[in-house]
C-alpha cells in the first residue's frame, strides 16, 4: 500500500537527481579547491602530503585521490584543540565537540558557510526522510557539544518546519509534548525513541494513535528487526540518518521514506570511498569494507580522507526515489565496536537482530565483556517482558544462548534481568560494558 502522503520532497531537486556523471565533474572541481585549501592552511596536511610526496597538484582526476593520505580521529586528537583550523579562529562562527571513551575530545569548527551548508543539508536530509515543510518536529536528540540537537534544530528551520527543541530526557514531559503539540516528525537516537515508546505505553498513552508519522533516527548503529519494532510501537515510518562530528554532523547521508534501503550520502559535498581496514586499499564500489569520507565543501575545517571506522558498502545502483546520490548501506559497527570472542568477529548490532526476533524478551540489552585467565566471556544481558514470571527465565536464558550460538558462531552466557532493569538510553545506547582490565 503506498501511502501518498509520505512521497518525499525535494529540498534541492537539481542536485538530488543530477546525472553521476555531472556529480563526479562537480566532485573534481570542488575536491581540487578544498584540498588546495586544507595543504596552504593547515599544518598537519602540509606535514602529512609531504610525507607522501604529494602535493595538490598532483589532484588532476578523481582517481589520482587514492595516493592521498588517511586523517584519523587521532590527527584531531594531537592537533586539539583547534590545530586543525583551516581559517582565523575569528572567522569559526561554532564549535562542536565529541567526548570519546579516553582522552581529549576531539574538536571541530564550522564558519557561517560551513553552519549554512550544514543547515541545507539536514534540511535535505530530514525532507528525504519524509519531513515536509510547515512540519511540526519534535527534536530529542541531545542539544549541546554533540551535534545532533542543534544540527537537526537549524535543518528542520531550514526546511521551513517549527520546532520543538526538548533535547534528550524528561521522558514523561516528552510524551506530553508529543500529544499537545502534535509533531508530525520525531528526531531522536533508536534507543531514546524506543524508551518514548515504552514510557508512553506504561503512562497510558497510545503513541500509534498521535500525529507523529515519520522518525528520523541516528547516532547510533541499529538494526533493521528494531526498524520493525519503531515502526510497530510509535506507528510511524522509522528512517535512518547518519553522520559524524568530524565531517560535519548529522545529514552527511538519509534514507529515503519511500525505498528505506540504505542512506543517500550527499555527493556534491562529500566524496565517499570503502577502504580494506588492513591495507588502505580502496575497495571496489559495492565491496564491505571502512568508509571514508573527504568534505568537499567545510572552511573552517577540511577533513581529508578521512577513516570514520564505519564498516559498511556503497551501491550506486538508481534508487527509486529518483535521487541518483550513492547509498550507504546500513552501518553495521564500527571497526572499534567489533568484540572479537574467542575468534570470532561480533558486532552488537548483530546480537541485536537475533535478540530481537525472539519472543518473551523486550527489546533492551547489553554485552558484557570479561577476561577469565586468558580468554574473553560474553554475557548478554536481555530483560524479561512483563508478562513471563521469573520460574520462565532459565528457559529464556538457554534459548537466547542457543539461538546466538546458532546465528552467530560465538558462545555467551546469558542472565535475563527483570521489566525495567537494563539502562534506558537518554542519547546514544550503552550497548557494551568493557569490564576486561586495562592492559
Ligand atoms: O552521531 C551525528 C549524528 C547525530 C548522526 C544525529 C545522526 C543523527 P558523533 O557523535 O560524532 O556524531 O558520532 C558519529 O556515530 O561515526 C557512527 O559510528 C555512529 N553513527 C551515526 N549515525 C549512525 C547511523 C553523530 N545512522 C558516529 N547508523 C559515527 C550507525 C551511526 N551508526
Amino acid at each position: 500500500m503506498t501511502d501518498t502522503t509520505l512521497l518525499t520532497h525535494k529540498h534541492n531537486p537539481e542536485i538530488e537527481t543530477m546525472p553521476r556523471e555531472q556529480l563526479a565533474d562537480l566532485q573534481l572541481e570542488k575536491l581540487q579547491k578544498i584540498v588546495r585549501h586544507a595543504y596552504d592552511n593547515v599544518d598537519h596536511y602540509k606535514q602529512s602530503f609531504a610525507d607522501a610526496g604529494i602535493t595538490p597538484n598532483d589532484l588532476k582526476t578523481l582517481d589520482d585521490y587514492a595516493r592521498f593520505p588517511f586523517a584519523v580521529k587521532d590527527d584531531l586528537r594531537a592537533n586539539y584543540p583547534f590545530g586543525m583550523f583551516a581559517v582565523p579562529r575569528e572567522q569559526v562562527l561554532r564549535v562542536h565537540a565529541s567526548s570519546g571513551t579516553t582522552g581529549k575530545p576531539t574538536v571541530v569548527g564550522y564558519t557561517k558557510d560551513d553552519v549554512d551548508i550544514w543547515s541545507g543539508l539536514m534540511a535535505r536530509s530530514m525532507a528525504c526522510a519524509g519531513a515536509l515543510p510547515g512540519d511540526m518536529v519534535h527534536n530529542a536528540y541531545g542539544y549541546g557539544l554533540f551535534t545532533g540537537g542543534l544540527g537537526a534544530h537549524y535543518g528542520a528551520e531550514a526546511l521551513g518546519c517549527t520546532v520543538t527543541p526538548v533535547s534528550g530526557g524528561f521522558t514523561e514531559r516528552q510524551i506530553v509534548l508529543l500529544e499537545d503539540f502534535g509533531a508530525r516528525v520525531l528526531c531522536a537516537t533508536p534507543s531514546y525513541a524506543l524508551n518514548l515508546a515504552e514510557v508512553a505505553e506504561r503512562e497510558g498513552v497510545d503513541i500509534r494513535k498521535l500525529p507523529v508519522k515519520i522518525g528520523i533516527f541516528g547516532a547510533e548503529p541499529w538494526s533493521e528487526a528494531m526498524r520493525a519494532q519503531l515502526d510497530e510501537r510509535l506507528g510511524i515510518r522509522a528512517v535512518d540518518i547518519y553522520g559524524l562530528s568530524e565531517i560535519m554532523g548529522p545529514g552527511v547521508a538519509a534514507e529515503c521514506v519511500e525505498a528505506r534501503n540504505g542512506l543517500h550520502g550527499w555527493e556534491d559535498c562529500f566524496l565517499f570511498e570503502t577502504i580494506d581496514p588492513e591495507t588502505g586499499d580502496v575497495l571496489p564500489m559495492g565491496e564491505v569494507g571502512e568508509l571514508v569520507i573527504s568534505t568537499l565543501t567545510k572552511w573552517a575545517q577540511p577533513m581529508i580522507r578521512y577513516r570514520t571506522r564505519d564498516i559498511t558498502r556503497l551501491e550506486t545502483a538508481p534508487c527509486e526515489c529518483g535521487r541518483t546520490h550513492l547509498r550507504i548501506m546500513r552501518i553495521t559497527g564500527r571497526n572499534d565496536d567489533m568484540l572479537i570472542i574467542r575468534g570470532v568477529n561480533v558486532y552488537p548490532s548483530q546480537v541485536e537482530s537475533v535478540l530481537l526476533g525472539e519472543a518473551n524478551i523486550e527489546p533492551h540489552y547489553q554485552l558484557v565483556l570479561q577476561r577469565e585467565g586468558n580468554m574473553d566471556n560474553l554475557t548478554v544481558e536481555v530483560e524479561a517482558s512483563p508478562d513471563v514470571g521469573p520460574s520462565e527465565y532459565d528457559a529464556i536464558a538457554k534459548n537466547v544462548v542457543h539461538v546466538i550460538k546458532s546465528r552467530i558462531g560465538v558462545t555467551c552466557r546469558t542472565i535475563v534481568l527483570g521489566p525495567g532493569e537494563v539502562p534506558r538510553s537518554e542519547g546514544k545506547a550503552v550497548r557494551v560494558r568493557d569490564m576486561r582490565p586495562k592492559n
